[in-house]
């Protein structure tokens, strides 16, 4: 019998992935992508890696017969994926599974942080309903608003439908303008925050787009304005955006994603106007399997079906030699 082919899994992953390798290939599990961890003689068997997290050049140097790194997730900025391309290593990563629920709880956190849902059922909760009568009409609401896409792909765009929906009008920014799209584009991130007073924050983690959501933006998106970010930490400086709701800069904002995770920075934490969530756009059951399963899947496709499903643009497998 052929020798099974040899997949390294770094950290934890989601089990689905685990469930789905261990009949077909030899898992090796290390606590971290650490060099260190991995032996020398080991390190010339590997040739996939299943990853949820960083997967960073050291690694890649260390594995001199690694052909792909299947990442959890569609943001893939853990893995240098420049190091990747450099070795000739195919890396994927889990787009359009989690699209809609994402998009979903986007919605979910945007209607907490204009409604302050939390707030309201922390009151009933704490009996202060039947003790001191209604909780207090919020001063914000979504009606007569519009929102501001920063991020138009497929995530942006499933945002935007549900958007739609709620009678919202939607502009958005990206880099590109998109010709089969309904809504006004704007060719700059300000000037998409001044014609708005809600804007969602859906980009990748790259270097154009850190700490782009900066005191300017948020003095553009003003007073009533609402922020939303569902990409990524770094897209925002997060002491910009404390002292912009501090000082009533705007109005409110709703984060699920921070910089360093799991820390969230303790002005957040005592900010009244803010609705804070752990990192769950994506995380049910039914779209964790299914970014597991396309984990999966994208090994399996490599090593026995002759392609990966979802590669990244950085390492196009038609590159290939
Ligand atoms: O710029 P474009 O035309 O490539 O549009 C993309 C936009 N985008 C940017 N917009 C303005 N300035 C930038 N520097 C910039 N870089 C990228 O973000 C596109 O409209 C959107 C990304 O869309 P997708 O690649 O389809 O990503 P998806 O699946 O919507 O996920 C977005 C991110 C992930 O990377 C994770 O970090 C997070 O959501 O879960």
């Amino acid at each position: 019998m052929a020798e099974k082919v040899r997949i390294l899994v770094p950290g934890a992953i989601n089990a689905r992935v685990l469930d789905a390798l261990y009949d077909r290939y030899d898992i090796i599990r290390i606590d971290r992508a650490d060099p260190a961890l991995v032996p020398a003689d080991v390190a010339g068997t590997i040739r996939g890696v299943a990853v949820s997290g960083t997967f960073g050049a050291p690694m890649f140097a260390h594995l001199p017969n690694l052909e792909i790194v299947a990442s959890f997730g569609v943001g893939y900025d853990g893995v240098d994926v420049k190091a990747a391309a450099a070795h000739d290593v195919v890396v994927t990563n889990t787009p359009d599974v989690l699209d809609d629920e994402v998009a979903d709880t986007t919605i979910g956190l945007l209607i907490n942080t204009v409604r302050q849902l939390p707030q309201a059922e922390a009151w009933l909760r704490a009996g202060r309903w039947a003790r001191e009568g209604a909780f207090p009409l919020t001063p914000l609401s979504l009606r007569g608003r519009k929102a501001g896409l920063y991020g138009l792909g497929r995530i942006g765009g499933a945002i935007a439908e549900r958007l739609k929906g709620f009678g919202i009008e939607i502009a958005y920014h990206t880099r590109r303008k998109r010709d089969d799209v309904p809504y006004a584009y704007h060719p700059t991130l300000k000037e998409l925050a001044a014609a708005v007073d809600i804007l969602i924050a859906i980009v990748p983690k790259t270097p154009d787009t850190h700490k782009t959501v900066d005191a300017d933006i948020l003095e553009a998106l003003g007073p009533n304005g609402v922020f939303i970010n569902v990409g990524r930490g770094w897209t925002v400086d997060e002491e910009a955006l404390a002292s912009a709701l501090e000082k009533g800069v705007i109005a409110a904002a709703g984060l699920d994603v921070f910089q360093d995770e799991p820390n969230v920075p303790e002005a957040f934490l005592k900010l009244p106007n803010i609705s804070l969530l752990p990192h769950v756009a994506s995380a049910s059951v039914v779209t964790r399997d299914a970014m597991a399963g396309l984990v999966a899947e994208n090994v399996i496709g490599w090593f026995e079906r002759g392609g990966p499903v979802t590669p990244v643009p950085e390492t196009p497998v038609s590159a290939r030699g």
